[in-house]
């Protein structure tokens, strides 16, 4: 199983800047990678990952995307006067050459396909390309927004050639549209782009009509081309969550990638100039744990743009300690998106409807008339009251970066299990027999349980008290306890987090499975997924999703996707507790995705409890725990519908109490 992540990074590619005064183009500064790699060291961050030298990219590679003529045109730049270099660079929209911008240019695609082989082969788990000249305005026949060469074009294609891949996904979440790698890719099914961008009713640049949703590809590569308009400023957290939850991740798990490229631009993060959008830093963690479940974990992140410096390379050093697997921090902000985004997802959702089996069940109302909406709405009004660390950014992104950074535990994992799975016992907790017996009978007493229990069950639940106590304290990410009564167990747990004051505990269970708590709502967010309809209604802390099981399916994206992960984000619990009792009707992958999915929760902190008869799983459910594991899911079978209704029908009914459940307007 690969690990590692990979880094590409080199000086040499700060040495192509502006030579002139041109205030469109003075924020593309060599300080944008220098200034990054700082901060990596800063946090430790550089030496923990793979080395990966940049080469040149060869002519060859740079021509699987643009014309000969173009290569020919940059090739001259290096031997060019200063005034035949300006003349050049106004022959396109926002560009500038330097001599060694043809060098530079062709590093920063040498360095990403490296980086490509680096994954490809295995040698490393993933990894991120800190390069500039960026690329994705590029076309096939000219530069365009700072962009020379677009390195993920280049990647996808060159990645398609070397490893034989049927289909690539590019994520675009740079806040500017990458139209080159729209245009590139516009009829090929093999890759699906998705994009989201600043556009404001194509008020901002680079003001294309085919950068609206309604452009989803052509010919063969219709549905392959996902655009989110912006319309808009100040999009945040909560607009980002939503539209991975319910426009990019639900398409592409069904698009099931082989390889994930980023064209990661980071003026979509709060304080940048260009993009006046609000997502802090720790958002950029969160979509890269997204992207990190898709393509076996094959992920490769590359820099596009980005011009406030701190922001940048906070937002980038996030990215990295993602990949590397680190817990996720939480958060911050209040998780409900704002009404422009929600209309946005809408119509996205709309216009992909005809193409895309996950969205087939979903009852979407027609599109809104584009024309007449466009004079409804005044452009550079935010679509969130603009909060005040916009104004000042660097002082925010200071204090916050303080709030938000948290210890790594040294041990990822911990296990206890009875002595016939004793191997799994590493690293093995101790327990305090004297001491934590008092504590158990106390916590039994309040929850009025049989106390003629036998002994063997008394110590199932020491073993899962001394599983939470580690991860409460931190010193372990998370842990697993095997129990002979897991209804009993999580009761218990749940009352020990709330003697040591732990404020909000998500309980998700799979299966038989019977939560008694009295603790106030609120305190625990309780959901279950069962192949039984609900006892009772649900409510907003007490949810029953009723799920049956398919036929030859283990697709869990809908309900995972669509309820559980909008719930819990819009929650944002302190611990998770996974339970596992018998007769789930959630499949083994399934139940990976939903583990990995709520390791971006919680800082990462989760107890899972397994039934002792259950324990056939046990490597199922130790593997997502740790952090070498990517799930893998095979071809896309359908849901069922009436699982898709009932999902829908939840959705509706709990969307006014969980905001992030919302993807539509209405
Ligand atoms: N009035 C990247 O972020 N702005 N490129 C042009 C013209 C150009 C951005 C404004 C922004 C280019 C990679
Ligand atoms: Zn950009």
């Amino acid at each position: 199983m690969a690990s590692g992540t990979a880094l590409v990074y080199d000086d040499e590619m700060t040495s192509h800047k502006l030579l002139w005064d041109d205030p469109v183009c003075d924020i593309e500064v060599p300080e944008r990678l220098s200034s990054c790699y700082e901060r990596l060291k800063c946090y430790n961050l550089v030496e923990r990952c793979v080395s990966v030298p940049v080469r040149e990219g060869t002519e060859e590679e740079v021509m699987l995307v643009h014309s000969s003529d173009y290569l020919e045109t940059v090739k001259r730049t290096p031997k060019m006067t200063e005034e035949e270099l300006r003349k050049t660079s106004a022959g396109y929209d926002a560009v500038f050459f330097h001599p060694t911008t043809y060098r530079c240019a062709k590093l920063a695609v040498g360095g990403t396909l490296d980086m490509v082989d680096a994954v490809m082969s295995g040698k490393t788990q993933n990894g991120m390309a800190l390069i500039r000249p960026p690329g994705h305005h590029s076309q096939r026949n000219e530069a365009n927004g700072f962009c020379i060469f677009n390195n993920v074009a280049i990647a996808a294609k060159y990645a398609q050639r070397k490893y034989g891949l049927q289909r690539v996904l590019v994520v675009d979440w740079d806040v500017h549209h990458g139209q080159g790698i729209q245009y590139i890719f516009n009829e090929d099914p093999s890759v699906l782009y998705f994009s989201w961008h600043r556009y404001e009713h194509q008020q901002y640049w680079p003001t294309l009509r085919e950068s609206d949703y309604d452009s989803v590809g052509q010919g063969n590569g219709k549905g392959f081309n996902i655009n989110v308009p912006w319309n808009k400023i100040g999009m945040g957290n909560a607009d980002y969550v939503a539209v991975f939850l319910h426009v990019l991740l639900p398409l592409a798990f069904e698009f099931d990638p082989e390889l994930v490229l980023v064209s990661a631009g980071y003026d979509s993060g709060i304080g940048d100039p260009e993009g006046q959008m609000s997502a802090t830093p720790e958002c950029f963690a969160h979509l890269t744990h997204f992207l990190m479940q898709l393509a076996k974990g094959k992920l490769c992140v590359v820099l596009e743009g980005g011009y406030h410096l701190r922001s940048l390379s906070e937002s980038v050093c996030m990215t990295l300690k993602t990949l590397l697997g680190d817990p996720l921090p939480r958060l911050s902000g209040e998780m409900a998106p704002c009404l422009s985004a929600l209309e946005s997802i809408h119509n996205v959702r709309a216009v992909h409807k005809p193409y895309w089996k996950c969205l087939m069940h979903e009852d979407i109302a027609p599109l809104q008339d584009l024309s007449t909406r466009a004079q409804l709405l005044t452009p550079l009004e935010a679509g969130r009251p603009n909060s005040e660390e916009a104004i000042k950014t660097d002082k925010f992104l200071e204090l916050h970066m303080k709030n938000i950074s948290f210890p790594r535990p040294h041990v990822k994992t911990t296990v206890a299990v009875d002595e016939s799975n004793a191997r799994l016992l590493s690293p093995s907790v101790q327990i305090d027999k004297e001491k934590d017996m008092k504590e158990l009978k106390a916590l039994l007493s309040g929850l009025d349980a049989d106390l003629a229990k036998e002994g063997k069950d008394l110590n199932s639940f020491l073993n899962m008290l001394a599983v939470l106590d580690k991860i409460i304290k931190n010193e372990v990410t998370n842990g697993l306890a095997v129990s002979s009564e897991v209804s009993l167990s999580s009761a218990i747990a749940l009352k020990h987090c709330h003697n040591l004051k732990v404020q909000k505990v998500l309980c998700v269970s799979v299966g038989d499975v019977d939560v008694k708590t009295d603790l106030d709502d609120g305190k625990v967010l309780l959901i279950n997924i069962s192949a039984k309809p609900p006892k009772k209604s649900d409510t907003k802390y007490n949810i029953t999703v009723n799920w049956e099981k398919g036929i030859e399916t283990n697709n869990f994206f809908s309900p995972a996707l669509g309820l559980i992960l909008p719930v819990t984000y819009s929650y944002q619990p302190d611990l998770t507790i996974i339970v596992l009792g018998p007769n789930r009707s959630v499949g083994q992958n399934g139940i990976s995705l939903l583990i990995r999915l709520l390791q971006g929760l919680a800082q990462s902190h989760i107890l899972a409890l397994i039934q002792e008869t259950e324990v056939t799983l046990l490597q199922d459910i130790i593997k997502p725990l740790t952090s070498d594991f990517t799930p893998s899911f095979g071809t896309y079978a359908p849901d069922l519908k009436e699982n898709v209704q009932r999902v829908i029908e939840l959705r509706e009914q709990l969307q006014n109490e969980w905001k992030l459940l919302q993807c539509s307007g209405k």
